[in-house]
């Protein structure tokens, strides 16, 4: 039984929607992405799963770099956010990524954006993540998850989205992303529950 089957059958506050934001812009980057999907499903953390579109976007930050692939997954799971940060990494480091430059280019980058309502301020894990407000490339393919998710000023993410400085960007592309986690998901097509 995996953990979050155990958590399900106690109270149901134990479990909350978490949001993961799916970078690569190295190697074959929609490989890259799908095989991410593919190892968060098998991580047995993660139910419910959803994922959005994908989107070809221009390299944010200081570092030249290529353009990514972005996404965004979520799921409802009872996981800490310790565990849920060492599964990522787990991945990460199992895809072969290496950390040099920070902001510099990835085989993969899985970043947690959200999860329920928590607010955590640690050294080495900050949920909401910090900057997810300031990128398109964070901020569309969440909203088509969960487009109303409040913005901080209080706006419905869908709404809060058209009007973003680097909205052009972000394109999305034309993929299918069904069956993407498998077999090992039932996920939701359009949306996450407790959204
Ligand atoms: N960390 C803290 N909070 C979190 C969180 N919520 N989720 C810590 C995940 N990790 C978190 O991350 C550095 C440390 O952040 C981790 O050790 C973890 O303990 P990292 O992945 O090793 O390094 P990084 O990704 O280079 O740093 P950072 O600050 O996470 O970079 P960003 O902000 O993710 O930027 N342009 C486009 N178009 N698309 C992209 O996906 N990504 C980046 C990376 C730059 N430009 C991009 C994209
Ligand atoms: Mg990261």
């Amino acid at each position: 039984m995996t953990r979050l089957e155990e958590a399900a059958k106690g109270p149901a506050t134990g479990v909350v929607t978490a949001y993961f934001s799916l970078g690569s812009n190295l190697g074959d980057r929609e490989a890259n992405i799908r095989r991410a999907c593919m190892e968060m499903a098998a991580s047995g953390l993660l139910a419910e799963m959803a994922v959005s579109s994908l989107y070809e976007t221009e390299p944010w930050g200081p570092v030249p770099q290529g353009p990514y692939l972005n996404c965004v997954v979520a799921g409802r799971t009872a996981a800490s956010p310790q565990d849920l940060l060492h599964m990522a990494q787990s991945i990460e480091a199992s895809m072969g990524r290496v950390r040099d430059v920070r902001w510099g280019p990835r085989i993969i980058d899985i970043d947690i954006l959200l999860l329920g309502g928590l607010r955590l301020r640690r050294p080495e894990l900050e949920i909401p993540h910090p900057r997810m407000w300031e990128r398109a490339f964070v901020l569309v393919p969440l909203a088509e998850l969960c487009p109303t998710l409040p913005s901080p000023g209080g706006e419905e993410l869908r709404s809060f989205v058209k009007r973003l400085p680097d909205l052009a960007t972000v394109r999305r592309l034309d993929v299918d992303m069904r069956g993407v986690f498998g077999e090992l998901q039932n996920s939701v097509p359009g949306g996450v529950a407790g959204c």
